[in-house]
């Protein structure tokens, strides 16, 4: 399938500067295409993978993908998609940001057919008088007002600094086109203004004929209208330190049947042949999950890796079925983020004593009748003597006791 023709079916087209130029371009060229991010923070979340798999599936087709890394324009800070002014970050935080998100890039795309740069390199060396001769000329203030971004921060007030930004963004489009012959920057919805602010800059400098192009993506709506990417933990991270990979997965795997297909379109390589049957699976036997699963397993994997998938795919296993011995420390660590956990003293006790005196359970009695009725499982094993003691160095090197209550309640005991 034609590249243009794919995105279409993907659904990730929003707006396309000239759809036949491009069509026709693309169709008879490899061309070099980018996209750009600021140093925000220290790592992307997956809002931002959207673009970032685009440019991947141009790089696919054959295309070559450039990334821009904003350290210039991240030290000025974008007003799109924002109702108030940002904060300055310093430069350390910048120049700190800028090495994890290159570093976490650099991981997506490898390094054949690929080019990342980082604009502070030419925008950090316009002097503020060719700023003002080069590019600000060209400018018309009318037209900059009326960008979107802008006259929406009107009332609210826009600095002069955040004002000038989309010309920065621009001046990037036009040094990609002349040093990586760049011909089209690809973007969310909220960069339809800075995009074109540069095609207009690049025709106004290179002429009216150059062959540049913009294309913006859908920002991404959840069927039940709530902000796609957000958990009730905040954002989903590629930092695996901030998000495990554990928790990534499960992200991916507890999605929505009306939002399943959308995202397989979205976030995997799968072919469409591949997504139409996993359609036909969330119709006919949606219980299965088969497409939720594929979902998990390939996000995962484009994002950690096949072992990350495989983890955790250990972990969840485990938990569902209460067998939980044989995870490692690190799988434990993993799995339980998210669960209630009690710290306890390194010594050995009744279960009953040691149940309620932790609060696992609220009184003696409870914990008497639910460990004789056998519904309590230490470490993976059910016990149900309510003589039984409890070891906290008998497993995962004495660092944890796991408890699970019922079918679905564990407590992850953590040895002091
Ligand atoms: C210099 C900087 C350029 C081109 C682009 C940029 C960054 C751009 C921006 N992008 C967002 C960001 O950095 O602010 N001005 O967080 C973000 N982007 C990915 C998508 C986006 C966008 O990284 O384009 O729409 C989110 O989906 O908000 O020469």
């Amino acid at each position: 399938m034609d590249i243009l023709n794919e995105l279409e079916w993907r659904g990730a087209i929003n707006q396309v500067t000239n759809e036949e130029g491009l069509r026709k371009l693309t169709s008879e060229n490899k061309i070099a295409l980018y996209c750009g991010t600021d140093p925000t923070g220290d790592s992307l979340h997956i809002g931002h993978l959207i673009p970032f798999m685009i440019l991947k599936r141009f790089q696919l087709a054959g295309h070559h993908p450039v990334i821009i890394i904003g350290g210039g324009t991240g030290a000025i800070g974008d007003p799109s998609g924002r109702k108030s002014e940002r904060q300055l970050q310093t430069m350390d935080q910048v120049h700190h940001n800028e090495e994890a998100l290159t570093a976490q890039m650099k991981k997506l795309f490898g390094t054949e057919n690929f080019t990342i740069v980082n604009n502070y390199e030419w925008l950090s060396k316009i002097s503020l008088l060719d700023f003002l001769r080069d590019y600000g000329k060209l400018f018309n203030i009318n037209t900059m007002l009326n960008k979107e971004v802008v006259a929406s921060r009107l009332d609210a007030g826009i600095s002069y600094t955040e004002f000038t930004y989309q010309i920065l963004q621009s001046v990037d489009f036009l040094h990609l086109y002349r040093h990586n012959d760049v011909q089209l920057q690809i973007g969310g919805s909220d960069q339809w203004g800075n995009i074109t602010a540069g095609i207009d800059l690049i025709h106004k400098i290179e002429g009216p004929a150059t062959k540049v192009y913009g294309l913006t993506i859908p920002l991404m709506l959840k069927a039940d209208g709530t902000k796609f990417g957000k958990t009730a933990g905040g954002a989903v991270w590629l930092d695996p330190e901030k998000t495990s990979p554990y928790e990534f997965y499960q992200f991916w795997i507890n999605q929505d049947d009306r939002d399943v297909v959308k995202y397989l379109k979205y976030f995997t390589f799968l072919s469409k042949e591949e997504i139409d049957d996993l359609a036909e699976k969330v119709k006919n036997e949606p219980w299965k999950r088969e497409a939720q699963r594929r979902l998990a397993q390939e996000v995962t994997k484009f994002v950690h890796g096949q072992e990350a998938v495989e983890e955790a795919e250990r972990i969840s296993k485990a938990l569902f079925s209460g067998d939980v011995a044989d995870l490692s420390v690190a799988e434990i660590e993993q799995g339980f983020k998210n669960m209630p956990s009690v710290d306890v003293e390194n010594k050995k006790e009744n279960i009953i004593v040691w149940l309620t005196d932790n609060g696992i359970e609220p009184s003696r009695r409870q914990a008497r009748q639910d460990v004789s009725s056998g519904a309590i499982r230490i470490n993976g094993e059910k016990v149900d003597d309510v003589d039984a003691e409890i070891d906290p160095q008998a497993h995962f090197d004495g660092k944890f006791v796991i408890v699970r209550k019922g079918k679905k309640h564990y407590y992850l005991a953590r040895v002091k």
